[in-house]
């Protein structure tokens, strides 16, 4: 799978549709044009991997999005595992974008991430993950009801135990945000044990493959240092990150680099 960074600003048809697909997107069955410049799609590949509402009429789905948010680095992970076209819509939650009335009527909690997909609207980066894994990569989220039981203990393991502790001490360091940040800090340290607890006989979190339970209990650990929790002490959490971002399609975010060692550190 490659995924085709350069040439954007050649490769844009006025639309900005092929714009947003380059800059969305791993495509599998990509071809270079004559110059050499911009990536060319074959009818094919569009058909086969855009998205199609209750009416079959071809749509880009939208994920509101920031490039700091882990919550919608969950997101981009998945579509991009998924090879699914999208497009990123800047929203500046830092400087409180998402405070708008207008932006209430798609989330009353005001936050994102948020994904439309045509018409259909879903909020909370946890319901979005579930929502794509069903429509579009069942196996993501598990096949029967005891599988997908599993995968839910750790999407509301990211939900609670990672949503109050790792995500909201990385707020406090990197924004200044007023929080009680000594039990941030505790409970951080509880949920990492308790992960590499669960990592130390298994290399994912929820079944024998990697779900959206990895993905979205995935970012905030591996960012985990920007919170001033280092996981020097935490072996099996090192490993299960590398095993992520050895996954087909796993892209980099802002502090979750594959090359920057200082992402976090090894023991
Ligand atoms: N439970 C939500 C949390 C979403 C969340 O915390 N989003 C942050 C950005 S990462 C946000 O929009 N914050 C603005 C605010 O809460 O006012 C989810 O998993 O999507």
């Amino acid at each position: 799978m490659r995924v085709f960074e350069r040439g954007v600003s050649d490769a844009s048809d006025g639309s900005g549709l092929w714009t947003h697909l380059i800059r969305s997107c791993a495509w599998e069955s990509c071809i270079t044009n004559s110059s050499g410049k911009c990536p060319v799609f074959s009818v094919d590949a569009l058909m086969v991997k855009s998205c199609s509402n209750n009416e079959g009429r071809l749509h880009l789905m939208v994920l509101y999005d920031h490039p700091l948010s882990g919550n919608c680095h969950k997101i981009r992970l998945l579509l991009s595992m998924l090879a699914l076209p999208y497009e990123s819509r800047f929203t500046d939650v830092i400087n409180h974008a998402t405070k708008t009335e207008e932006f209430g009527t798609l989330n009353p909690l005001r936050q994102i991430p948020i994904l439309m997909d045509g018409d259909y609207v879903v909020q909370d980066s946890h319901a979005v993950l579930v929502y794509l894994a069903e429509k579009y990569g069942a196996e993501w989220s598990g096949v029967d009801a005891p599988e997908r039981a599993r995968v839910m203990e750790w999407l509301s393991f990211s939900a609670n135990e990672i949503g109050n502790s790792l995500q909201p001490a990385r707020v406090y360091y990197l924004l200044d945000e007023m929080i009680d940040i000594e039990r941030a800090t505790n409970s951080g340290l509880r949920v990492l044990k308790v992960l590499d607890e669960r990592l130390a006989m298994r290399d994912w979190l929820a079944l024998d493959r990697p779900t959206i339970a990895d993905l979205a209990c995935f970012p905030y650990v591996a960012l985990s240092r920007e919170g001033r929790l280092p996981l020097d002490d935490f072996a099996n959490v090192c490993g299960w990150i590398e095993r992520v971002m050895a996954l087909p399609g796993f892209i980099e975010m802002p502090g979750i680099a594959k090359s920057a060692a200082e992402n976090y550190q090894h023991p």
